[in-house]
């Protein structure tokens, strides 16, 4: 029996990333809750295994050789497991070519793009003080997420899965669909996103680790997502380089 993978986390889309591919993987893990609105992203043993002070991180007992490897940046950590474990990333080269590029497009657009609209839509007026600016922020990136839904539903057209067999592209686009407001967005035309998002939403492993997720919560005392306090929008909004 090997070590449990250590998951460093917090319940957000990009924490349900890992949890999920874990639970589709069927690794042994064990979550150590990362309160980012505590910050704890910011305490030295967090640091040393993600620099950026960002969640999720991974370390891993039984790495290459054996000997333990720490992982951080979600697309970076699924990637390795799906290397390690030979599932949801096809050896291919040109199927594996496939997955990377949605894979890149979650990393590089979907989840900036909805993070920065949510961040707009959500929470710059209470702490902005020319509220132009964060009108002008939410409809630049609420235009570009609902561009990025009208691209992906072109791209699930036909298909039940983004690139090929259901792989860590699904796994690292869903959490970032299924945890937004679909109230800006007007769902029903990415009539695609939606027979998808079902069903991946409907697979024992998906609603085994949002059922961690709201355990981890509930345990910190928080209903649901973007209940963060006043104390932790401190800590989370308006970072520089320390
Ligand atoms: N590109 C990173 C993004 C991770 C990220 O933004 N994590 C947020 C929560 S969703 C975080 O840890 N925030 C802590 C902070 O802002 O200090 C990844 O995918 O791993």
């Amino acid at each position: 029996m090997t070590a449990p993978i250590e998951v460093y986390c917090w319940p957000t889309p990009n924490g349900h990333k890992v949890t999920i591919a874990l639970e589709e993987m069927g690794l042994p893990y064990a979550v150590k809750p990362v309160n980012i609105g505590l910050g704890e992203q910011f305490t030295a043993e967090f640091l040393a295994i993600s620099p950026n002070n960002r969640m999720p991180a991974i370390i891993d007992p039984d790495g290459p050789g054996g000997q333990p490897i720490s992982v951080f940046e979600s697309g970076a950590i699924l990637q390795y497991l799906g290397r390690k474990t030979g599932l949801f990333y096809p050896a291919d080269e040109r199927a594996r070519v496939k997955v990377d590029e949605w894979v890149f497009w979650q990393m590089g657009g979907l989840g900036p793009m909805a993070g920065q609209a949510n961040h707009f839509r959500n929470y710059a007026p209470s702490f902005l003080l020319d509220l132009r600016y964060s009108a002008y922020g939410a409809n630049r990136y609420t235009n570009e997420v609902h561009r990025l839904y009208g691209v992906l539903n072109t791209q699930l057209q036909g298909r039940d899965f983004v690139a090929g067999d259901y792989s860590i592209a699904d796994m690292i686009i869903w959490p970032w669909i299924a945890g937004q407001s679909s109230a800006a967005m007007q769902m029903d035309v990415f009539p695609n996103i939606l027979r998808w998002k079902a069903a991946i939403g409907a697979r024992e492993p998906v609603r085994r680790a949002l059922a961690i997720s709201r355990t981890i919560r509930r345990g910190a005392g928080l209903a649901q997502a973007g209940e963060e306090t006043e104390a932790a929008r401190k800590i989370l909004f308006g970072q520089r380089a320390r």
